[in-house]
Formats: C-alpha cells, sequence, structure tokens
C-alpha cells in the first residue's frame, strides 16, 4: 500500500513539474541589454549566443540624456539613420517582435563610430 502512495506521489510530481516546464517555456523572458554595463558603446555583440523568442522584453538602461533607443529597419540599422520610434527614458522596455529587431542609439554619432546598434533574431 505504502509502495502504490509512493509511486503515485512521484507521478503526481512529475506531473507538476511538467506542467512548470512548460509554463516557463511559454512566459517570456526579460533581459537588460549589456547586462550590468547597459546600453553602452560596442554593443553590437551582446546578442551573440543569445536565444530571444517573440514577445520577450529588452530592458535598455542607460542614464536619460546620454543615449537614446531608436527603433530601426534594416536600412536605418546599416547606414545609422536614426528614424523610427524613439525612446529616451534610461529605462526603456521594448517588447522584441518575429523575426528581425534592429536598435541604435540616436545620439551623436554613437551609432556610426562607436557600434551602438545591435540586431536581434526572435523566433
Ligand atoms: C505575443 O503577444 C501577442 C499579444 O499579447 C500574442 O497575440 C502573440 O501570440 C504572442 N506571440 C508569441 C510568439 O508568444
Ligand atoms: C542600470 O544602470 C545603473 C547604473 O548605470 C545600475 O546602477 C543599475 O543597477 C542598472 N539596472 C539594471 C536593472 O541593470
Ligand atoms: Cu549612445
Amino acid at each position: 500500500m505504502a509502495q502504490v502512495r509512493g509511486s503515485a506521489s512521484v507521478t503526481a510530481m512529475l506531473l507538476v513539474l511538467c506542467i512548470l516546464l512548460h509554463y516557463k517555456i511559454a512566459v517570456a523572458a526579460k533581459y537588460t541589454v549589456g547586462d550590468d554595463a547597459g546600453w553602452h558603446f560596442n554593443i553590437q555583440s551582446w546578442p551573440t549566443g543569445k536565444k530571444f523568442l517573440a514577445n520577450d522584453t529588452l530592458v535598455f538602461n542607460y542614464s536619460t540624456g546620454s543615449h537614446s533607443v531608436v527603433v530601426v529597419d534594416e536600412n536605418g540599422f546599416t547606414t545609422c539613420t536614426a528614424s523610427g520610434q524613439i525612446f529616451t527614458s534610461g529605462k526603456d522596455e521594448i517588447k522584441l517582435k518575429k523575426g528581425m529587431n534592429y536598435f541604435i542609439c540616436g545620439v551623436g554619432r554613437h551609432c556610426a563610430d562607436h557600434g551602438m546598434k545591435m540586431a536581434i533574431s526572435a523566433a
């Protein structure tokens, strides 16, 4: 009898674990761009090796006025043309869309001269 109850609770635990894992996979993640260093010069390689999903949120952390975040298209990314939705709060939260997402800094020549640009592919 104890044997049966034991295996029943193991089954129940496995079931809960499966549900939790499934839930975790379905829930969108939040990333601070550049980790502790924040949104800074030469950020281009920060996304390398990370797996992003549509609806994940990026937090761009920087001191207000030093930088900005402009959501651009591929051309804006390539040519460092800051035309698109601009964020300037220093704590900007932007949700990734499925496919390619491009971000550049709109301040001075940070994009062109300091690699302050980032391309992220979200599955
Ligand atoms: C992202 O969020 C939108 C709106 O909440 C939802 O319709 C869509 O299915 C989500 N996409 C993914 C891949 O989770
Ligand atoms: C944002 O950056 C500031 C310093 O610039 C730092 O103190 C703070 O911990 C950062 N916040 C996050 C969530 O990384
Ligand atoms: Cu900048």
